[in-house]
């Protein structure tokens, strides 16, 4: 790909195209990888539309974030994930993505889609020989039922699969789950840990402190509805109680400080039609994130 395009692929600008030359694949500190991925819907719909939405959203962005210029470290976006086929293909396909990011020296930051990407991007870090690494998640729903209305592949059983692989799990702000949920973090006592959002939001926690055995790499995925929906109402399942826009920064950043961050991705966001400030916020958060990763190197 010529390194002045600006564009991933027909309809799809690359992450802050208007205000940086895209670095090239291996020379880029951070690998966008849209995942335009829609099937297992359980309530409002629209995550398919995501990616392009906060593509879009990103030029918007100025390069300094406050505190510092992530731009800087090269920011490459691969062209989108083809996601027709069953949805084994869709998570093989996002696991090969998430595998040349790293393989090109590369952070995948993964753009969703429904929740069910984060497990492609696993096995795509697991594919690229990441083995010892945990995964702290930001989200309204435990995500942990074996399986949802007959689908093992459920966006509502995402961080069960990724626990199927021995991956420890740190949940933040989830507010929504059910009683085989419960079980199944009694079960899995000492790899699955958590902070549920009637301590960390009430309590106006800002910073955790992950157990000693946690691994030292970490993976961070963010489900947008673990924000509060009066921050992100434009996702397709808002549970009120959730996270602030601050807090939700300060609880990446305290993990940022204890470990290696070797990824992160952004889910279900929902773009709403005439509300683009929430595709502009989604965008922000991305960028946030990156220059969280930025100063914590
Ligand atoms: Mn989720």
């Amino acid at each position: 790909m010529d390194e002045f395009d600006q564009w991933a692929a027909p309809e799809y600008p690359v992450f802050l195209g208007s205000e940086i030359q895209q670095a090239a694949p291996n020379e880029a500190a951070f690998h966008v990888i849209p995942v335009p991925y829609e099937e297992s819907v359980s309530y409002g719909g629209g995550t398919g539309d995501a990616p392009r939405a906060i593509l879009k959203a990103s030029w918007q962005l100025e390069t300094w974030d406050g505190k510092s210029t992530p731009a800087e470290l090269g920011i490459h976006t691969q062209p989108p994930v083809v996601v027709d086929g069953p949805g084994q293909q869709v998570i093989d396909n996002i696991a090969a993505a998430t595998r040349r990011a790293v393989e090109a020296g590369a952070m995948p930051v993964a753009l969703g889609g429904e929740h069910t990407v984060t497990y492609g991007v696993i096995e795509g870090l697991r594919a690229a020989g990441i083995r010892d690494f945990g995964v702290v998640q930001i989200d309204a729903h435990a995500d942990l039922r074996e399986a949802y209305q007959g689908n093992p592949l459920s966006h509502a059983s995402v961080m069960k699969r990724i626990v199927d692989r021995g991956v420890p799990l740190y949940q933040l702000g989830i507010r929504a789950y059910c009683h085989e949920e419960a079980q199944i973090r009694a079960q899995h006592q000492g790899q699955i840990h958590y902070r549920d959002a009637d301590d960390l939001v009430p309590g106006n926690v800002n910073a955790l402190e992950l157990p000693d055995d946690f691994p030292e790499q970490v993976f961070f995925t963010v489900d947008v509805d673990g924000l509060d929906p009066s921050v992100f109402p434009s996702t397709g399942t808002p549970v009120p109680g959730g996270l602030g826009w601050y807090q939700t920064l300060s609880l990446f950043e305290s993990v940022a400080r204890q470990r290696k961050i070797i990824g992160f991705d952004v889910m279900e966001h929902a773009p709403m039609t005439g509300f683009h400030a929430y595709d502009f916020s989604a965008a922000l958060l991305v960028y946030k994130l990156m220059g969280i990763v930025q100063r914590n190197r």
